[in-house]
């Protein structure tokens, strides 16, 4: 994947639209742009013609001149009338001319590459694209601005004059002046920390997952291993008109959207679970596992999937956010009318209806899972740093050493908060999870 190779890709939806808008980066865009305009290269908005089978179709170009641009290179923004067609056909007289489908997440690779965005930012327009809700994508945006790095700069600066001072009281600490500043230093610590604690947000994190889980739960005969094998694309679990078919979990790797999960189908659970409960212990501890949790209810099963799910959720109150509801077999009956507190999708394996919308969710999902719960470095950073001085503050006992020695910590933890090097196979996993065009 050279940065010297011309990428393409198609910025907007690929259904019928009033316009698209085909991305274009690297050295070909320049040539491209002379040829069609018959105009010197500089950045500009331009009108022109493209000869494509279609006929003679008008285009708006916008060019960037490097380093000017988003990736950094000469780049070109083809704006045409948004039928698919037409964009196929311009794809063909792309790929004529020297230039390449872009690979996920390539066109901010260059940016990178090229020194114009920060590792923060290429994260941050991750979250972007998998906010879920108006918190993640505020916290998305504060962190794609800088306006977080802004904010944390400073409170670093904070923290290390207030660790110059905790030296100093080791230092003298024999001294009598030692305790008026050992309160005022405990309050200025406990003013930055709910500082802080604001940028490292409240949302409870889990680490990135290569895999993310998928997991079918339900009671037995809710259609889970009918729906397991639908997302699968192929029959890999048993399916069977008799409760109880599934025992032992059923895994297989799935590609969603090119994006990798594990699906689990699991044993039935409820009141009719098989062999007294066994493998209905066994599912519930591998659903509370799981990073997204499909909670199965077939016509007339809503209650008693309802029930499982309290019982999981007494184990795990955060279970809610990775829980998705679905009422299966739709083909036959409608949702029961029982107020569900979770995203809900109708689905039936049978019929494939409702299955692309909740492929689109679990895809997203997927996205967020393999990503971690906060998707910012720098928030995760800026989390345990507050988790160090947390402990600290709580522990009004601690020797000054001690304390000189965490609030150290806790200023190196925000340092690489900033700095923001991250490690190669986090950036590459970060670029994978980009859709194309990004
Ligand atoms: N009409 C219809 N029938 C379905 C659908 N999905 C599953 N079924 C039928 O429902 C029955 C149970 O399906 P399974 O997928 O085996 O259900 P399960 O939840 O895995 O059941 P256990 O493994 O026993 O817990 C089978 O007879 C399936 O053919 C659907 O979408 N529509
Ligand atoms: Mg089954």
């Amino acid at each position: 994947m050279a940065d010297s190779d011309t990428i393409f890709a198609l910025a907007t939806s690929s259904a019928p639209a009033a316009a698209a808008l085909v991305r274009v980066s690297g050295p070909a865009a320049r040539d491209m742009f002379c040829a069609l305009t018959n105009a010197p290269w500089q950045r500009c908005s331009r009108l022109a013609k493209l000869a494509l089978p279609a006929g003679s179709t008008p285009c708006q170009l916008l060019a960037f001149v490097a380093p000017a641009s988003f990736t950094g290179q000469d780049s070109l923004e083809i704006l045409l009338p948004g039928h698919p067609a037409l964009v196929h056909q311009l794809q063909d007289w792309l790929q004529a001319r020297h230039c390449r489908p872009a690979q996920p997440g390539e066109f901010t690779r260059r940016a990178l590459d090229q020194g114009r965005l920060h590792p923060a930012g290429a994260q941050a327009t991750l979250g972007l694209i998998v906010a879920q809700d108006e918190a993640d994508h505020r916290a998305a945006m504060a962190a794609l601005t800088g306006q977080d790095a802004r904010k944390l700069a400073k409170l670093r600066d904070r923290l290390r004059a207030i660790s110059a001072r905790f030296e100093m009281l080791f230092d003298f600490s024999e001294e009598e002046h030692a305790l008026p500043e050992e309160t005022s230093l405990a309050a200025d610590l406990g003013d930055l920390l709910s500082e802080l604690g604001k940028i490292a947000g409240a949302r409870q994190t889990r680490p990135p997952r290569a895999e993310p889980v998928i997991a079918m739960f339900g009671p037995p005969n809710a259609g889970k291993s009918s729906l397991f094998n639908a997302l699968l694309g192929r029959p890999r679990a048993l399916v069977s008109a008799t409760p109880g078919t599934t025992r032992d979990a059923v895994e297989a790797i799935a590609v969603l959207a090119g994006h990798t999960a594990r699906l689990v189908d699991l044993s039935g659970v409820g009141p009719q679970d098989a062999d007294a409960g066994l493998f209905a212990q066994a599912a519930r501890d591998r659903a509370l596992q799981a990073d997204i949790l499909l909670v199965l209810s077939a016509p007339g099963q809503a209650v008693d999937a309802q029930s499982e799910l309290e019982t999981l959720r007494g184990r795990d109150p955060g279970l809610s956010a990775r829980c998705l509801w679905l009422d299966t077999m739709a083909d036959i009956a409608p949702p029961q009318t029982i107020h569900v507190e979770l995203p809900r999708f109708a689905v039936s394996a049978a019929s494939g209806s409702g299955l692309e919308p909740l492929r689109e969710e679990l895809v997203r999902r997927v996205m967020q899972a393999a990503l971690g719960g906060s998707q910012s470095l720098l928030r995760d950073h800026t989390g345990q740093a507050v988790a160090v001085l947390n402990t600290l503050i709580n522990d009004p006992q601690a020797p000054p050493e001690a304390v000189a020695r965490d609030v150290r910590q806790a200023l190196a933890l925000l340092d690489q908060a900033l700095l923001q090097e991250l490690p190669g196979d986090v950036l590459g996993l970060i670029f994978s999870q980009f859709c194309i065009g990004k």
